[in-house]
């Protein structure tokens, strides 16, 4: 296989997993979410833990940098600052809708942040594939629920733009590999934070 690395494939082709890819993006929270049966209530407890999740990334992301290659730095260095700006449009968008973020993390945001963790000990190569999976399984996911019903449709648009695309695209083209094991991991854990709010 030459130049993996140059080009991003079809998410399905990045797991050896049937389904796994379709669970993670294609997740009933997000139909309901298009179709606007999604309860609010749902949707707030999912935006409150993702603000704890996009905590966590930081962190990991951070330090991913931290020991990245000289060529893998602009993009670890500009996705850890949009992380900044994004903790800060949770906060605003809590304050609009009269949400309490300080909620305490729940077992599936606690079981990725220990993935993180893990990563965080693991081989830059693996970390990188992680970091990539993450993002785009997460821009899939919202570019299947886009435009997303009229009350969801500015969130949406929010993780759907064509900068976070190219965010993904340059995530892709840093990695030595976009499948294996670690990416399988993610997949797992994206389906189980849509999951938590859906169950409820
Ligand atoms: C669960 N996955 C989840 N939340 C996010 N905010 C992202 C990925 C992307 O940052």
């Amino acid at each position: 296989m030459v130049a993996m690395c140059s080009r991003v494939p079809a998410p399905w082709q990045a797991s050896t997993v049937p389904d796994l890819w379709e669970r993670a993006t294609q997740h009933p929270f997000l139909a309901a979410v298009r179709d606007g049966t999604l309860p609010t209530a749902a949707f707030d407890t999912w935006l409150a833990q993702d603000y704890r999740f996009v905590g966590d990334l930081l962190w990991f992301q951070a330090r991913l940098l931290a020991r990245a290659p000289r060529a893998a730095q602009p993009v670890l260095a500009a996705g850890a600052a949009a992380l900044v700006v994004e903790l800060a449009w949770f906060e605003e968008l809590a304050d609009e809708r009269g949400l309490d973020l300080g909620h305490p993390a729940q077992p599936a945001t606690l079981t990725y942040r220990r993935l993180l963790e893990r990563l965080d000990g693991a081989g830059y190569d693996d970390a990188m594939t992680a970091l990539w999976a993450v993002e785009k399984t997460y821009l899939e996911a919202w570019r299947f629920a886009a435009p997303g019903a009229e009350r969801f449709r500015e969130v949406v648009a929010h993780w759907t733009t064509p900068a976070f695309g190219d965010y993904v695209d340059r995530l892709g083209a840093a990695c030595s590999s976009l499948a294996g094991p670690v990416v399988d991991e993610v997949l797992r854990q994206e389906i189980a934070f849509w999951e938590m709010a859906w169950g409820r």
